[in-house]
């Protein structure tokens, strides 16, 4: 069963230009535009239309041969013609006539997080700088400065905006990730019918870890050509890289790569185990078979040094727990498989008993058209999280203090809490088990003080503390900044405390431990945001403020009715910090939930 897989050539007759190639021309004509400081209208129009063609499941030329382009959304007449172009011809004139004006190295300066496009422009048009190695030449040198408004400041924050470049990876966020393997796989059910009699997502997905390198799938056939058949022809599939009998790779329209392996059902279980991972966790796994005298590999065990049994002797698994009883291992949960020290705690019977999304009851964070971004209103929000099976959930808009989102000043809080009063009222009149709690995410100012008064603080039910603004503070500010809202006796809870969002946006310079310490000390519950853009706290995190005795919270910080449905990256980035039910305060049903928070004194 060890065929080899078969590199498949690609065809090249014209170029063909992936999903990802031609967004990124978009995006560039996008990034040219502003340059040129051109209409932001137009702007926008390039990018929304870069983000649908990035996230399309299906090719381009197909959907193009279809004389659809046009239904796509964010994509008009004069986009889709464009898009025309670039497939038939292989080129765009109006991105040469562009490409013409700003130089290549302008753009790449842009990818520096520190540098827009009114940076970039400066720095070319005044001080004819054209690539990244100009810019880092002249930040060193202290030539920046000269710029008005510069300062040496700046040249700082370039100079270590250049060195997140380098380290950025390809690696994809798992909000993306997920669904579309989701779908894949449905697809390759579909595709392949009774030739496939099980699949499984493995790897870094199956672990819910933040980003995914690429996408692991494991398969049970007995004609498992058939089901590579179908595979390498998805519609999802832009290029194949290998086809075999047992493993094949291809890459989606969207640049994420798949790879599928089908076992013998006698393998599963081993096999399963080892293209979960990680490979830091096999690795400990095959140690500890070594020292039982097993030799591990994907297949199962084979004795080697057994005090026993002859070596060659083998054992097969055909699902993982009998694997892991065989080692005399509790099973453990593919979220604690990283090497961090689930091994030793399944061998003494110690493993966590991980919180489950059933053992959700309510939400803490959550948003309504009262503030500029919410997307629906109070009780379509209500509506949502109960027929989620929720019992209850927070509103809680943002407060004045954030300029671009429109906040609610004290005025508007008083009259929100009239229409959530009378909303509460129909659902006890209707004998509905159900509330919505009312409360705000209050801004935590640059100064450390909060978007709203104290006394309307103390009327709110739960009152989440976060911070959009001022992000870029040296440590000792921002750690004090938090310090303070955390003391403040009506501040429930921290929402996404570091600030970062996956793949795009690093933490704040906040000194967390110190803010943890804090926090368990004055009995602020902290927050995991679900949203899979953001995770935050993270899974290492959230294991160290249960440590230090924090409450957690698992919010979606949900902006509309689907924004819901991101709470099983919250619960899985918790498994992932080990932490059980009893840890996470909106596992209680309302009034005990309520009794843990701060100023339940009033
Ligand atoms: P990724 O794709 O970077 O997000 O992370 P993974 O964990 O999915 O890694 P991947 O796709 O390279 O391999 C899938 C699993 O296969 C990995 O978690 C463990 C196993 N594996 C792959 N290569 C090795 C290896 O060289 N040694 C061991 N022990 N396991 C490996
Ligand atoms: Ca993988
Ligand atoms: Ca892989
Ligand atoms: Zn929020």
């Amino acid at each position: 069963m060890d065929s080899e897989p078969t590199a498949v050539p690609k065809t090249t007759h014209r170029p063909r230009l992936t999903n990802r190639e031609v967004a990124a021309i978009f995006e560039e004509i996008a990034d040219m535009l502003e340059v040129l400081g051109e209409n932001p209208y137009k702007i926008r129009a390039y990018r929304n239309a870069a983000r649908t063609l990035q996230d399309l499941h299906a090719s381009l030329y197909e959907i193009h041969r279809a004389g659809t382009l046009e239904e796509l959304p964010g994509i008009g007449e004069a986009i889709s013609k464009k898009i025309a172009e670039l497939l038939e011809t292989g080129h765009l004139s109006y991105h040469q006539e562009l490409a013409a004006q700003v130089p290549k190295g302008v753009l790449e300066m842009m990818r520096v997080p520190e540098v827009g496009p009114k940076t970039a422009r400066r720095l070319w048009q005044e001080l004819g700088i054209t690539g990244v190695e100009a810019l880092e030449q002249a930040a060193r040198e202290g030539r920046i400065r000269r710029l008005k408004g510069f300062g040496p400041k700046t040249e700082e924050k370039i100079l270590r905006g250049i060195q997140l470049l380098a380290q950025q990876t390809t690696r994809m966020p798992i909000g993306h990730a997920r669904p579309l393997a989701l779908e894949l796989v449905a697809a390759l059910e579909r595709a392949s019918g009774d030739a496939l009699a099980r699949i499984a997502i493995a790897g870094s997905l199956r672990r819910w870890k933040e980003t995914i390198g690429d996408v692991d799938l494991l398969a049970i056939s007995h004609r498992p050509a058939a089901v590579m058949e179908a595979f390498c022809h998805l519609d999802y599939v832009d290029e194949v890289l290998a086809q075999g009998t047992t493993k094949s790779s291809v890459v989606l329209h969207n640049g994420l790569q798949v790879d599928l392996r089908v076992v013998e059902p006698r393998h599963w279980g081993a096999a399963l185990c080892y293209f979960t991972g990680s490979k830091a966790h096999n690795v400990a796994l095959r140690e500890l078979a070594l020292e039982q005298g097993w030799s591990l590999n994907e297949y199962g065990l084979t004795a080697r040094n057994h005090p026993e049994l002859p070596d060659g002797t083998q054992r097969f698994f055909p699902e993982e727990e009998a694997l892991y009883a065989f080692l005399g291992l509790d099973f453990i949960p593919p979220e604690l498989r990283e090497a961090r020290g689930e091994i030793q705690a399944a061998r003494a019977h110690r493993l966590p008993r991980l919180i489950q999304e059933t053992d959700i009851q309510g939400e803490l964070h959550g948003h309504s058209t009262w503030s500029s971004d919410g997307k629906a209103s109070i009780p379509e929000m209500a509506e949502a999280a109960r027929a989620r099976g929720h019992r209850y959930w927070a509103c809680t808009d943002h407060s004045a203090g954030l300029g671009i989102t429109g906040g609610l000043d004290g005025d508007a809080v008083l009259r929100q809490a009239q229409e959530i009063q009378a909303l509460n009222r129909r659902y006890r009149e209707q004998g509905i088990d159900f509330r919505i709690l009312h409360g705000i995410e209050v801004e935590i100012l640059a100064d450390g003080s909060l978007g709203l008064p104290d006394e309307i603080l103390a009327r709110l039910d739960v009152v989440v503390a976060s911070i959009h603004t001022a992000q870029r503070q040296d440590p000792e500010t921002i750690t004090e900044r938090c310090l303070q809202a955390v003391r403040n006796p009506h501040v429930d809870i921290l929402g996404h405390p570091t600030g970062r969002l996956v793949g795009q946006r690093p933490p704040t310079a906040i000194d967390l431990e110190r803010v943890l310490k804090a926090c368990a000390e004055t009995g602020t519950v902290v927050e995991v945001n679900a949203s899979p853009y953001r995770l935050d706290l993270n899974d290492i995190h959230a294991r160290r403020a249960v440590e230090l005795g924090c409450m957690l919270a698992i919010s979606c910080d949900a902006h509309s009715p689907e924004g819901l449905d991101v709470l099983e990256y919250g619960v899985a980035t918790a498994r992932r910090g080990w932490v059980e039910p009893q840890q996470v305060v909106n596992t209680r049903p309302v009034e005990e939930m309520l009794a843990l928070l701060k100023d339940r004194s009033r």
